[in-house]
Parts: structure tokens; C-alpha cells; sequence
């Protein structure tokens, strides 16, 4: 596909294709492992996605077909989180799962090769996963010395059911693309020379939907996990489509107007 960059970066590449942002880990001499360095990028091209109005949907994905994400780069892994070129040790992959699932549209893990550890946990916060016949799926925190207690414990538990998230986190087991079909972690298994062309299939049919009823529906998926912060985020959205009817523009004239706010003609519906 006639991908085309948006942004040049260091260590991910992303790209446009007809309404689809792609950003892709390119580290695959590391199995796409993460450095500070490499969420700061991933971090900042999500944002760019969520503001670029061609945008519609997202592809989360690693270069080179062997592997999604190995998680945090163990290289690099210091006192206290992961240290970058600043010498600052750094977790700031949990705010970029924030990004993934705050981000007003559709992301979806385009899954070939490994997804493990902190790796694992990107494709699980996204909204869709789709896995190439050879992917390897797991978490390794309590065999390397971490964990994700966050989303990666308790958002995959709603997914897979405890049992099953509680075996993936003790065990530290991996599991191949039918494992995870059975399990519910990931909607399609498809062979990897049809992975791109299946999941750029998908973003066309979510593309030809309504925007809002899309966007609504994610931050209504979001609301039940995310408590008080899962509301404001619907509540923002419903705030946006009050701003754009009449009734919350009479509310807005008349003050700039210095007059009374007629509301009478408004509908009370039952
Ligand atoms: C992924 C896995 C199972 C693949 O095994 P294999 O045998 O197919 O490949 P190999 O030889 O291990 O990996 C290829 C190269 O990539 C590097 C390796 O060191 C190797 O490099 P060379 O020895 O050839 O130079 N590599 C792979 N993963 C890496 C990593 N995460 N960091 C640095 N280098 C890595 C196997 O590679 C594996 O188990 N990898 C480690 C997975 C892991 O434990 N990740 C960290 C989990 S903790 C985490 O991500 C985290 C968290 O728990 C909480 C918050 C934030 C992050």
C-alpha cells in the first residue's frame, strides 16, 4: 500500500493510508522492545492522530512481521523505570495506554510475532486486535522482575475472565494466535501475508460509519471500566453534541447579546 509518512521519527514510523493512521514500532532487531524514547515518539504521533480530521481510524503495529512489541527495552531498564538519553528513569507507556483508549477513534494491534510483556498489554488496550497466524502472546513481568497491575491486570481480566488472567500473570505461558482467538484476546487469526490487507479491510467498514456513534460508543465501552474518569470522558462527549444544537447556541447568543436566554421553544421530551 502507498503508505505515506506524516512525521519522520527515530525509532517508529508513522504513516497515512486513505483515512487510516498507521504507527509502527521499527525496532525489530529488538523485537520492537520500547524505550522512553520510543513512547515519547508513539505518544506524540497519537496525539497528531487524534488531531489530523482525516483520521478515522488507528493501526497500532512493530516492523518486520516476528514481532508486535517485546515490551519495555530490558537493555535500557534502570533504577526505577526505563532511562533514556536524559538519564531520567521513565514508565511512560501507562500514559500512552491512556492515549489508546482515550483517543476518540477506533485503534486497532495489527499483531505479527511476539506480544509480550508491556508489549502484550498495548495490543490488550486497544480497541480491536487482529493476529497473524504466527503471533505469540504472554507477559513476562514476574519472570523478568515487573508487572502491570493497571489495565494489564484488571482491563484483561474483563476480557479473558480472571482465571485466565491470573494464569497468563503467574505463569508467565505463551500462547499462540488460536489460543488467543479461543480466549477472546484478539477478534481474527489470519495468515500473515493477508495481515495488512485484512485489517485495512476492517478500518474501510468502521471508515464508511458514523463518526459520533463511534466515538460515543468507544467512550460508553470506556465509562463502565473507567469509573469517575470513563464518565467525564462521555460526559465531554455529550457536551459536544449539546454545543452543537440550537438550545446550547441560545445559551451562548443571549449572553453575548445581553439578553435574557429565551429557551421556550426548546423541547421538555419526556
Ligand atoms: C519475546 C521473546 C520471547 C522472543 O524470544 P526469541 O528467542 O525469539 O528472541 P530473542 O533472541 O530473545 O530476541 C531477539 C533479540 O531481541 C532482544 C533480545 O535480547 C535479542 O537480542 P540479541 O541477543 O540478538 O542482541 N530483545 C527481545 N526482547 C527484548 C526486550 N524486551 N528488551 C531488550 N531486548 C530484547 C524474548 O525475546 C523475550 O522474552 N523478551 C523479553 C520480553 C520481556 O520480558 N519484556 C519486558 C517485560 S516488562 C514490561 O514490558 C513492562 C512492564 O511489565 C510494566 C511496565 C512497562 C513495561
Amino acid at each position: 500500500y502507498p503508505w505515506e509518512t506524516i512525521k519522520e521519527y527515530s525509532e517508529i514510523l508513522f504513516q497515512y493510508y486513505e483515512g487510516v493512521a498507521k504507527i509502527s514500532i521499527n525496532r525489530p532487531e529488538k523485537h520492537n522492545a520500547f524505550t522512553p524514547q520510543t513512547i515519547k515518539e508513539m505518544s506524540e504521533a497519537m496525539e497528531l492522530a487524534r488531531q489530523d480530521e482525516r483520521v478515522g481510524v488507528v493501526i497500532l503495529t512493530g516492523e518486520g512481521g516476528k514481532a508486535f512489541c517485546s515490551g519495555g527495552d530490558q537493555s535500557v531498564r534502570g533504577h526505577g523505570g526505563y532511562v533514556g538519553e536524559d538519564n531520567v528513569p521513565r514508565l511512560n507507556v501507562l500514559d500512552l495506554q491512556m492515549q489508546i483508549r482515550r483517543i476518540p477513534k477506533p485503534v486497532i494491534a495489527m499483531v505479527a510475532g511476539w506480544a509480550i510483556g508491556g508489549g502484550h498489554v498495548l495490543h490488550v488496550v486497544c480497541d480491536l486486535s487482529i493476529a497473524a497466524d504466527n503471533a505469540r502472546f504472554g507477559q513476562t513481568g514476574p519472570k523478568v522482575g515487573s508487572f502491570d497491575g493497571g489495565f494489564g491486570a484488571s482491563y484483561l481480566a474483563r476480557i479473558v475472565g480472571q482465571k485466565k488472567a491470573r494464569e497468563i500473570w503467574y505463569l508467565c505461558d505463551q500462547y499462540d494466535a488460536q489460543d488467543a482467538l479461543q480466549m477472546g484476546l484478539v477478534n481474527k487469526v489470519v495468515p500473515l501475508d493477508q495481515l495488512e490487507d485484512m485489517t485495512l479491510d476492517w478500518c474501510r467498514k468502521i471508515l464508511e460509519k458514523s463518526p459520533i456513534a463511534l466515538r460515543m460508543l468507544k467512550a460508553s465501552f470506556n465509562a463502565e471500566l473507567d469509573g469517575q474518569a470513563g464518565i467525564q470522558q462521555l460526559a465531554g462527549d455529550a457536551t459536544l453534541l449539546y454545543y452543537l444544537s440550537e438550545e446550547a447556541k441560545e445559551g451562548k447568543d443571549s449572553f453575548l447579546q445581553k439578553r435574557k436566554p429565551d429557551f421556550s421553544k426548546f423541547p421538555k421530551f419526556p
